[in-house]
């Protein structure tokens, strides 16, 4: 590659721009040829494999990756041209009067190309702006046509194209990814009768019951309107004002300020549906459904003071652990699980399942997975899908439809309605992410960018002049709503269980180990740390004294304040809950299955460190399928003890330490004397250790851990069993024991608050 690369010549063009060799004439043969191995026949995407991504990459199962062929441009050996196809002679200078002369009006080529630009951007999305997305399949498990007539459902094995976008909410399109904020997990399912947008997040409940609120709740966690701050953040006034002021949120807030809102990677998160949905089968008959993705890696976070470290180093953490995984071949994979209840069994509970600010226990309707969803393609184009990709929960198919959640009934409105600002008009559904597998045929005409050229003199029904078509499906075929009885009078107002603020808040908190707790309570007194006016802060507390005394108790000392009396409840005596302890509402329910694949393992190097070791270590991390990264003063060749000569594959300046899941400090007194010396590698430590990640010392290695100050037992005495120590000579047994402590992801043992390091 690195041959190929340098037999490029640097600009063989660049001379004739100044005029040298007749310019007024450019020359016929070095502009028309590309300057690339492409001239020999060969594309440089091709010769260099890492070019190939997204569907140039290996292929898979997906179906819409065909779809798309027909739009797909690849411009290799092409030459250029304007937007009519005319080819363009000279792409560098504009048309003008004499080399020293006025530019022209008549640049036809230079308007096009500056006009084109001029409107690259679009709308970022109002929320959920910052995202990132893959292609992939949906595999149904069983056929459940007991449940639902939902085509993705219909048959064992049967494979459902699926593109899938995850994103932040409150941050702008260019903000980092790891703020402390709920993530979007919507899903377009391309179904053989149409699509269906499973819109969901990675936290199953939502900070408001109702539509009407949704507005407020933006506008108050978005920057500040008068100066524009903070970025991508709830840590303000205006934001804690908003929920201090709506205690419907609070069960929310303990998820938003739970580890939850800082994912280790979208490939380690839970996605929820939120809303009661309904199923719908053959018969007509109807279930009420809670969707649940469940990661096969398990679910696994950063912690705070590291997502905040990571924002500075690498902005783009998340999607860049995306598409690498992607691009490596280990795919991300969920099961999709369902509860599923009647609507006799859901008037019963001691909740609404109308109120998206409540789960349904698991341990009151257990999850029954159905499929599993694995990404396995990235995108050819961030423009073209992952920002055009127009999700919308009115995209339901027959077999699939809403209960009456006051929320659910906004967003029906809101998706596509924005989609119309956002992609310019009514025809986004033409776009090539957006358009369904299943044929179109409908009397819809014309609009902004319409690409259907539709034949024919007719376009209404009933007609004759068509045969009556395209006809209607019929109740057997087409999407027929369930038809749920209502007869009510119109009223504004919430039912009597919406109430209930707190019940599930405690469910929440109570079901979460001592080190989540921790965690809550430290967001907690971060967030409201940042928020200026004492009130704001005293009225939340307030309000948290309802859910958790203790949890109210740490905050408030937290913020030097005394604890305020309790927050006036909207509902006294709230019906019993069924279920008090909730295990399966803590991220350690799911851990995966231990496996370390795709960790990333800086190893440390320095000229004068052993090799043989290293080259150990990163055989098994290889085998392991972790990622094993050499880190040293700088990139490029260093020379081991015995002479040999590896390469860095990063820098402690350009990758630093909060960016790996663990840390290998090697063997070697004159390395470990120049790692010594350089501040980084203190960095490194400390981070890593306050991280409560995995650390293996070598030999000599270990030096550098008493240097740092790390202490070599918990806090309780034991010994901590993420330090693991080694002979430097004899790795083997220590790289065992810490690829095995590495699968534990953390040791929060470890933690204390403030950190001893
Ligand atoms: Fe959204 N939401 N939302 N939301 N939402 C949008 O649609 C809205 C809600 C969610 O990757 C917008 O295309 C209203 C809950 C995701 O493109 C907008 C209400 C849940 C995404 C919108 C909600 C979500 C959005 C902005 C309350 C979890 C990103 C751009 C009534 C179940 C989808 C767009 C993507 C995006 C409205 C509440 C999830 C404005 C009115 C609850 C994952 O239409």
């Amino acid at each position: 590659t690195q041959a190929l690369v340098a037999s490029m010549p640097a600009n063989a063009n660049k001379p004739l721009e100044h005029g040298h060799d007749n310019a007024l004439n450019p020359p016929v043969g070095l502009t028309s040829e590309p300057a690339s191995p492409a001239a020999t026949g060969s594309t440089l995407s091709e010769e260099i494999p890492s070019y190939k991504t997204g569907s140039m990459a290996a292929p898979g199962i997906n179906a819409t990756i065909e779809s798309l062929d027909r739009v797909r441009v690849d411009s290799s050996g092409q030459r250029l041209t304007t937007n009519q196809g005319v080819p363009i002679s000279d792409n560098q200078n504009s048309l003008k009067a004499g080399l020293r002369g006025p530019a022209l009006l008549e640049d036809f080529v230079l308007r096009e190309k500056l006009t084109h630009f001029d409107h690259e951007r679009i709308p970022e999305r109002i929320v959920h702006a910052r995202g990132s997305a893959a292609h992939g399949y949906f595999e149904c498990y069983d056929a459940i046509p007991q449940l639902t007539k939902a085509a993705p459902f219909k048959e064992a094995g049967k494979i459902t194209p699926v593109f899938v976008r995850f994103s932040t909410v409150a941050g702008e399109r260019g903000s980092k990814d790891t703020a402390r904020d709920v993530r979007g997990f919507a899903v377009k399912f391309y179904t053989d009768e149409g699509n269906w947008d499973l819109v969901g997040n990675n936290i199953p409940v939502f900070f408001i019951q109702d539509a009407m609120k949704f507005p407020d709740l933006v506008h108050a966690v978005k920057p500040e309107p008068h100066h524009g701050m903070p970025q991508a953040g709830s840590a303000h006034d205006t934001f804690w004002d908003f929920v201090g002021l709506m205690p419907e949120s609070t069960h929310m807030l303990m998820w938003a300020m739970s580890d939850r809102a800082i994912p280790r990677s979208y490939r380690m998160m839970q996605g929820f549906g939120v809303h009661t949905y309904r199923l719908v089968n053959a018969a007509g008959e109807s279930v009420f459904v809670k969707f649940h993705w469940n990661p096969v890696l398990g679910t696994h976070s950063l912690v705070w003071d590291e997502a905040v470290k990571i924002s500075g180093a690498d902005p783009d953490f998340h999607r860049r652990d995306l598409w690498e995984a992607i691009e490596a071949g280990a795919f991300p994979e969920w099961e999709l699980a369902v509860q599923v209840f009647t609507e006799e069994q859901a008037e019963a509970f001691s909740f609404d399942v109308l109120d998206a600010t409540k789960i349904v226990p698991e341990e009151l309707v257990p999850l029954k997975p159905i499929g599993r969803m694995v990404l396995n393609r990235n995108p050819d184009n961030f423009f073209a899908e992952t920002e055009q990709v127009a999700f919308c929960t009115a995209h339901v198919v027959p077999g699939i439809d809403f209960s009456n959640d006051p929320l659910l009934a906004g967003r029906i409105h809101s998706y596509v309605d924005t989609q119309i600002t956002r992609l310019g008009g009514p025809n986004f559904h033409e776009l090539p992410i957006n358009a369904p597998i299943a044929q179109v045929h409908n009397n819809q005409r014309d609009g902004m960018h319409r690409q259907a050229i539709h034949r024919g003199r007719v376009a209404y029904e009933p007609n004759s002049l068509g045969g009556g078509c395209p006809f209607q499906a019929g109740a057997q075929a087409g999407f027929v709503t369930f038809p749920q009885k209502v007869e009510q009078d119109k009223v504004r107002g919430k039912p009597e269980k919406f109430a209930d603020h707190y019940t599930q808040a405690t469910l929440f908190f109570e079901s979460q180990t001592p080190s989540e707790q921790a965690h809550i309570a430290a967001a907690f007194r971060f967030e409201l740390s940042k928020c200026t006016v004492p009130a704001v802060r005293e009225r939340m507390v307030a309000s948290l004294v309802n859910a958790s005394r203790a949890l109210a108790k740490q905050v408030a000392d937290g913020l030097g304040m005394a604890l305020p009396a309790a927050l006036p409840k909207a509902l006294e005596t709230p019906v019993k809950p069924e279920v008090t302890q909730s295990p399966n509402l803590s991220l350690t329910a799911r851990p995966g299955d231990g496996s370390i694949a795709t960790r990333k393992v800086a190893v440390l190097v320095a000229n004068g460190v052993d090799g043989a070791a290293i080259a150990a270590l990163q055989a098994a991390l290889l085998a392991a399928g972790a990622v094993g990264r050499l880190v040293g003063p700088r990139i490029g060749a260093f020379t081991t003890a015995s002479g040999e000569t590896m390469q860095a594959d990063a820098s402690m300046e350009n990758e630093p330490g909060f960016l790996f899941d663990g840390l290998v400090l090697p063997d070697g007194d004159a390395g470990v004397a120049v790692l010594a010396a350089d501040g980084h590698t203190g960095e490194f430590i400390k981070d890593q250790y306050r991280h409560c990640k995995t650390i293996l010392a070598l030999g000599a290695g270990g030096s550098l851990l008493a240097d740092n100050k790390v202490p070599d037992t918990l806090p309780s005495g034991e010994a901590d069993p993420g330090l693991v120590f080694g002979d430097g000579e004899d790795a083997g047994p220590a790289i065992d024991a810490f690829l095995a402590a590495l699968g534990k992801h953390r040791h929060p043992e470890r933690e204390t608050d403030p950190p001893s390091i």
